[in-house]
């Protein structure tokens, strides 16, 4: 039970305004919300209480500027934005909205009236964990972005009841536990009982006598809105994540069923609603999971196009013209990967059913309306849905899809003949198995989309010569690259103070948490001692709390003197853990052989890896479990557990990255190359001065140009080779380094323990097919690797050379914040401009 803080409430005067940001009036608000927005025994203010108490008030100016922003873009009109994603990985709330409204400082001083340090509140607050990995935080980094640059934007998504799954690792490897992040209640969500759209599933489709169509019957649920005001950094403007809720009604409940005791089956429906936003991303392996995922997919689409509809409508009165056509210069929607692609069909359906438009017009409207990017050329990651089940679930949309796809063909024979015989590969409908006729939705995409981009260089480039190379003769322009980005805010202002503050005093300017390009400006201290001291005391006390970290969720002591080696990230066998650990393994044989003498030279050095296996990923959770039990025999090992330690980080998610990334001295990024579209972890790693070991794949490639050659620890096969490579390996041609050999040997010999870790290693054994024969060329990969760890092995020794890099990977993430991204995709993209709140 935490220590009663009873009393301590009323001691402090009611806040003057709820907007005032003075310290004593904050306190009255505080102790405002403690009193009248009671959630809470008022016999109890310990920590929980205070944090949901202090969350209120920071709300309160949270709603002030979002009604204020709302206000501003109804009066102005401006084209807006509209991020469609099924995820958003927002993490804690508290520290970021603080931070952004410039009143941190003042919310710290408050808090201490009540006996409690700030930083303490925040650690209360549960992850926002609405989204699986790198795709879902890079929508809510944009969000940030889009309100810092004053951007007319908003995000819609879906409010999953529970979010990514809590990792638990136990003896047998990882367990998945619901997250209960609604468990109280957030204190950052507006219920919005006044946006509600209906949303219907199933039925037929009805023509009418004017030969119109109309989709009828089936089930209809409720879509109901909850908003999440998003500030920007030091501005006025709040926009808006839309998170919709899915609802049965009254009506929809059988009282009569209930009374005669038929409790089940008098809210089916309402037990339909529920099951739409009950988990994030549903096991998808039966079908009943994927006709459940389908559903999250068209709910988002239907309710948020209805909502974009309503205020087009809405803003029209203020408008000269109201015509249909002015649709795409007030509104532009971004499919965040083909998640969303409903919204396609979706809008051509509300445009011409409910509106009564022709389908010309219709077409025009929604192709200059919709954009789409990629984020994964894996082919398993290409969504395929059934046309089977897309026809029972949502008939009208099939009968839309099916005309796109004959207009596109009739399209490609009468003005691209030459591209005639790829027809095949490129329509949208593929019924080449009878049995299981598909909708390709990536290609439903590309040809509704004005345009389409990827998230680096590279894979935008392997977007045009491979994947979508067919289209590109069709339409040359369409496709674009948009380097992917952070939010320099909450991925390194926020999370690592000490580091910023001696930025922000080498550069004479705070100013670098909006312009991130002005970081370039601490190149030429690089070799400035007195910065060199100052930097490696910053990295120590990062090491160091992250120490604890380790300490507190594994019981593992770890040496903050040692080289912190970090790979956090999904597991996936692309993203290559098993490398990762197989070199460690490698490291623990050759220590183990080593004399006393020739420990004394070795780099004491710490390996962490983390991340979150998807739950009926086998092979994922193989690696999970091999982690775990390589380091609880080196850990316990003391012939070499002062040169080596390897730790699993638990339950991986934003608010651990938050600790993990500033105390990280090298971090890997040794997906195989062509395999990882951009990666956004390495960009924060990079800079928060951390360097990186890995191979030329997504934004790597980029990252190393800007920090520079000698910075950054390159390693393996180029993408181009890859295809190649397998192909060798096919026709016998591979020969294993002896060092690959021995590591894998260490493993089947049992040294850490008798789980059968066979299939794991098989899968890098033989020469053929996909899961064997090494497809992700980790046995390829592995000498330079090995190579490449001991570069970073005598690097650190060099403490000069090593801060060096550090500094300097640093002065090289200007590229990579996110407010260069958004304002290429406003720019390029959506045509749309700042509007700022006076
Ligand atoms: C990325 C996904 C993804 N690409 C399917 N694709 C999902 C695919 O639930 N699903 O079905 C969920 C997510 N995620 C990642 O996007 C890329 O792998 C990263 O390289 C990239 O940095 C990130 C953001 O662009």
């Amino acid at each position: 039970m935490p220590e009663s803080k009873c009393g301590a409430a009323e001691k402090v005067k009611p806040a003057a305004s709820p907007l005032s940001e003075k310290p004593s009036d904050i306190a009255g608000n505080i102790s405002y919300h403690a009193t009248y927005s009671p959630h809470f025994s008022p016999l109890e203010f310990g920590p929980e209480q205070a944090f949901y108490a202090t969350a209120e008030s920071v709300r309160d100016q949270l709603i002030q500027r979002w009604n204020d922003t709302y206000v501003h873009f109804h009066k102005t009109d401006p084209k807006q934005t509209y991020y469609l994603s099924m995820e958003y990985l927002q993490g804690r709330a508290l520290t970021n909205a603080v931070g952004n409204l410039g009143i941190t400082g003042a919310y710290a001083e408050a808090v201490k009236k009540f006996g409690y340090e700030l930083e303490a509140l925040a650690g209360q607050e549960k992850d926002a964990a609405l989204g699986n990995g790198g795709l879902g935080r890079l929508a809510s980094c944009f969000l940030d972005s889009m309100a810092t640059l004053n951007l007319p934007a908003w995000g819609y998504g879906l409010r999953y009841r529970y979010g990514l799954f809590k990792q638990h690792i136990s003896k047998e490897g990882q367990e998945e536990i619901a997250e209960d992040w609604l468990d109280k209640f957030s204190p950052w969500e507006i219920p919005r009982h006044d946006v509600v759209f209906p949303v219907r599933f199933f039925g037929h489709v009805e023509i009418l006598p004017d030969g119109s169509r109309k989709w009828a019957g089936g089930e209809v649920l409720k879509a109901l809105a909850y908003d999440v005001p998003i500030p920007g950094y030091k501005t006025k403007n709040a926009i808006s994540l839309r998170l919709w809720e899915a609802k049965a009604t009254a009506e929809d409940f059988n009282l009569f069923q209930f009374n005669d005791g038929q409790y089940e089956s008098s809210a089916q429906l309402h037990a339909r609603a529920q099951q739409i936003c009950a988990v994030l991303y549903p096991g998808d392996a039966t079908e009943e999971g994927k006709l459940l995922r389908l559903k999250q997919q068209f709910f988002l689409c239907s309710a948020s196009l209805q909502d974009m509809i309503a205020r087009f409508k809405e803003r029209k009165s203020d408008r000269v013209s109201g015509k249909w056509s002015e649709f795409p210069t007030k509104v532009a929607v971004q499919l965040n990967d083909t998640h969303p692609t409903l919204a396609i069909p979706e809008l051509m359906r509300l445009l011409m059913d409910e509106e009564g438009l022709g389908w010309d017009e219709a077409w025009d409207i929604t192709y200059r309306t919709i954009s789409y990017t990629n984020h994964t050329v894996l082919p398993e990651a290409l969504e395929k849905w059934s046309q089977i089940v897309m026809r029972k679930l949502l008939p009208r949309h099939m009968e839309i899809i099916e005309e796109i796809d004959k207009r596109f063909r009739e399209m490609v024979i009468s003005k691209h003949k030459e591209m005639e015989g790829k027809i095949d590969s490129m329509k949208v409908l593929d019924s080449s198995n009878p049995q299981k006729p598909v909708v390709r939705m990536a290609n439903l995409c590309v040809v509704s989309s004005h345009t389409v981009n990827g998230v680096a260089e590279l894979h935008s480039n392997i977007l045009k010569q491979e994947l979508f190379a067919d289209y590109v003769s069709i339409w040359p322009s369409k496709f674009q690259n948009k380097t992917n980005g952070i939010t320099p805010r909450r991925w390194l202002r926020f999370c690592n103070p000490e580091l910023s503050e001696i930025v922000t005093e080498w550069l004479k300017t705070d100013q670098w948490t909006s312009n991130l390009d002005l970081l370039t400006g601490l190149r030429k201290f690089a070799d400035d001692e007195k910065l060199h001291a100052e930097w490696a005391a910053a990295k120590l006390a990062c090491k160091k709390r992250l120490a604890k970290h380790v300490l507190d969720v594994t019981g593992v002591t770890i040496d903050p003197t040692s080289l912190f080696d970090i790979q956090i990230k999904r597991i996936h066998e692309y993203k290559r853990q098993l490398l990762n650990i197989l070199g460690a393994v490698y490291r623990y044989k050759k220590l183990k052989e080593m004399s006393a003498e020739e420990k004394q030279k070795v780099t004491p050095r710490t390996v962490m890896i983390g991340g979150k296996a998807f739950a009926t990923y086998t092979n994922a959770k193989r690696i999970v479990k091999l982690v775990n039990d390589v380091g609880a025999v080196v850990n316990n090992d003391p012939e070499v557990n002062k040169y080596l330690k390897v730790v699993f980080i638990p339950n991986y998610n934003v608010s651990v990255a938050e600790v993990l990334i500033p105390g990280s001295e090298l971090s890997q990024h040794i997906s195989t190359a062509g395999m990882e579209a951009s990666g956004t972890s390495n960009m924060k790693f990079s800079l928060n001065g951390c360097v990186i070991i890995g191979t030329l794949d997504g934004a790597n490639v980029e990252i190393r140009e800007e920090v520079g050659e000698d910075n950054f620890f390159l390693f393996g096969a180029k993408a181009d080779q890859v295809a190649g490579l397998r192909k060798d390996r096919e026709n016998g041609l591979f020969k294993p380094d002896p060092r690959f050999e021995e590591a894998k040997q260490l493993i089947r010999s049992g040294a850490f323990g008798s789980y059968n870790y066979e299939p794991l290693l098989d899968s890098l054994e033989g020469n053929s097919g996909f899961g064997r024969g090494d497809y992700f060329l980790v046995g390829y990969d592995f000498p330079g690797y090995i190579d490449a760890q001991d570069r970073v092995d005598a690097a650190y020794k060099d403490k000069k050379k090593w801060i060096k890099m550090s500094i300097l990977n640093t002065a090289g993430s200007g590229k990579f914040s996110s407010d260069r991204t958004i304002a290429q995709y406003a720019k390029e993209i959506w045509d749309i401009k700042a509007s700022p709140v006076a």
